[in-house]
């Protein structure tokens, strides 16, 4: 836990649990900038995830159009307002008469048609996004929401055995256009990554597509945005933009198996998640676990959050979550380890630290 970081939930044993809030600095500037709020309001319009300050395409759609109705509502009201007070102040003798039925037609049915014109073509706009051609040769995701954490599977076009799978986190290549084809195992959810672009459905049975281009490097937060259940609200996950070469040593990285653990520690951990279950519903590639009912583990080292985006990767929450993960996220799917002692979950999780 950093200094000055409060923790999502607090718990009296010794084991620290600390929540992620990434990045840090954006945070900080974000809460220094609600200071002055009567005044600042606006501060609240940027972080990691505010649709306010689009850094990718399809949000830079979704912004000019609340934008767009944001400066249309703002003028309708102006203009109601100047209607309803003119009566109020008119003279006599420079009485404006426009005849009711006039009055109807105008303000009743020309000045919506107009209006809602201007919005829907603004909204198609912001719509055209999830119908983008792509090259052949595009980045393909497959994404597949469960209650509540998310499946992220690499497809590569031409050769489906260079396929891999990650979870809970998505790392897109700057200025590359990036399709993700998505859908459900369970019930409906939705997928909402503000910065990047607009929310869509994730239906059982069903594919959705979405094209999505992010512009500038960094961390954006995502998030499920249709309830979904119990834990609806511990759905999150990060997107990661990096430059095109790192975008591919990362996907080197991730397609090879899991390293062979390196120390003896890291041995004993590994015996030790071998020996408790974890291999029935978890994947280690290299690792001889092959379960699929949980997040892919194989290079779960590399990646920043545990639990869909809910907790900070350390050594420690993770130790935490074996024995006690149905407090840390209330009703999640993975049964509690609470008879592994202390020593044999740390050992546990430094193994799976060590799967960069
Ligand atoms: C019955 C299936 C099941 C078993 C057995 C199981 N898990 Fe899980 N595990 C899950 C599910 C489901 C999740 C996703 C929970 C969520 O975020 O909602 C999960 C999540 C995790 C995560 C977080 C992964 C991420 O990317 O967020 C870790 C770490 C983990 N399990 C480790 C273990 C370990 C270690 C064991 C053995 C002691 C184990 N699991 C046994 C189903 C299981
Ligand atoms: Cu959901």
């Amino acid at each position: 836990m950093k200094a000055g970081k409060q923790p999502v939930i607090l718990f009296p044993e010794e084991d620290e649990v600390s929540a992620p809030m990434i990045p840090p600095a954006a945070f900080t500037r974000h809460l220094a900038g609600l200071a002055p709020a009567a005044l600042f309001l606006f501060a609240g319009c940027t972080g990691p995830q505010s649709a306010l300050q689009p850094s990718g395409a399809a949000a830079r759609e979704v912004a000019y159009l609340w934008w767009a109705m944001f400066w249309a509502g703002t003028a309708i009201f102006v203009l109601v307002l100047a209607l309803l007070l003119y009566p109020v102040f008119r003279q006599r003798a420079r009485r404006w008469r426009i005849p009711p039925l006039q009055m109807i037609v105008a303000g009743g049915i020309a000045l919506p048609v107009v209006a809602l014109s201007i919005l829907l073509v603004f909204g198609l706009r912001a719509g055209s996004g999830v119908s983008a051609d792509l090259p052949e040769d595009a980045i393909s995701i497959r994404v597949t929401a469960h209650q509540w954490w998310w499946d992220i599977e690499y497809v590569d076009r031409r050769d489906q055995s260079r396929n891999f799978t990650t979870a809970n986190e998505l790392y897109l290549p700057v200025g590359q256009p990036v399709e993700l084809l998505l859908t459900s195992s369970d019930v409906i959810h939705s997928l909402w990554l503000p910065r990047i672009a607009g929310k869509i459905d994730l239906i059982p049975t069903h594919t959705n597509r979405l094209v999505v281009e992010a512009e500038e490097t960094g961390v954006f937060r995502g998030q499920c945005a249709e309830f979904c259940g119990l834990s609806h609200a511990q759905m999150a996950f990060y997107a990661v933009a990096v430059p095109q070469e790192e975008f591919e040593a990362w996907v080197e990285r991730q397609r090879a198996p899991a390293a062979p653990p390196s120390t003896a520690a890291i041995r004993a951990g590994k015996e030790a998640f071998d020996a408790s279950g974890c291999v029935v519903c978890h994947t280690v590639r290299g690792g001889g676990a092959w379960g699929v009912e949980g997040p892919d583990l194989t290079h779960l080292g590399s990646r920043l959050t545990i639990a869909a985006g809910t907790f900070d990767n350390t050594r420690e929450n993770i130790a935490a979550w074996i024995a006690r993960n149905e407090q840390m996220k209330p009703g999640n799917k993975m049964p509690e380890f609470p008879h592994l002692d202390r020593e044999t979950r740390l050992s546990i999780a430094a193994y799976l630290e060590s799967l960069q």
